[in-house]
């Protein structure tokens, strides 16, 4: 913290003494103000069949606002790298309209025609706007091939 933010903060800490008789922790007065942007990440296989929808995450909020969220989102290397095996998303800004619980957002996910075991990258909520970011990361599983076609009659 450099000098003058803090004789800022501490200024601020002062005038919250007198006024209230406590000070009151910063992050958590906004945790209870703000509803919370959390995602779980997600399992998909390379390849999809056809007519198969491409694999998505969600983004969800824990209550809606009557404001947009809005949030940068990111995605980051694992053992899954891009462009080889995943289109990257760099820092690119999605929002929940008020009053809406959830964003899906589409992943590209490349089929790179070799045998491998499965692989992973992240997603990464960087920041938010009218929400405290519950989850920072998240993982994405590919795992190789097409998904192995459902057994009928069961
Ligand atoms: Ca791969
Ligand atoms: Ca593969």
């Amino acid at each position: 913290m450099t000098g003058v933010r803090r004789r800022l903060y501490l200024t601020i800490c002062a005038a919250a003494i007198t006024t209230a008789g406590v000070v009151a922790p910063w992050p958590a007065a906004q945790a209870g103000e703000y509803p919370v942007l959390t995602t779980d990440g997600t399992i998909c296989y390379e390849r999809r069949a056809p007519g198969e929808t491409e694999p998505i995450i969600t983004v969800v909020l824990s209550e809606p606002s009557k404001d947009d969220v809005r949030f940068v989102l990111s995605t980051r290397d694992g053992s899954a790298v891009s462009p080889d095996d995943y289109v990257a998303i760099e820092a690119r800004e999605f929002w929940i309209p008020a009053g809406e619980l959830r964003v899906d957002i589409v992943l590209e996910i490349l089929d790179d025609k070799e045998r491998e075991p499965d692989e992973w990258f992240l997603v990464t909520i960087d920041s938010a706007e009218g929400a405290v970011i519950g989850t920072e990361k998240a993982e994405v599983i590919i795992k190789d091939g097409a998904a192995p076609p459902e057994k009928e009659g069961k």
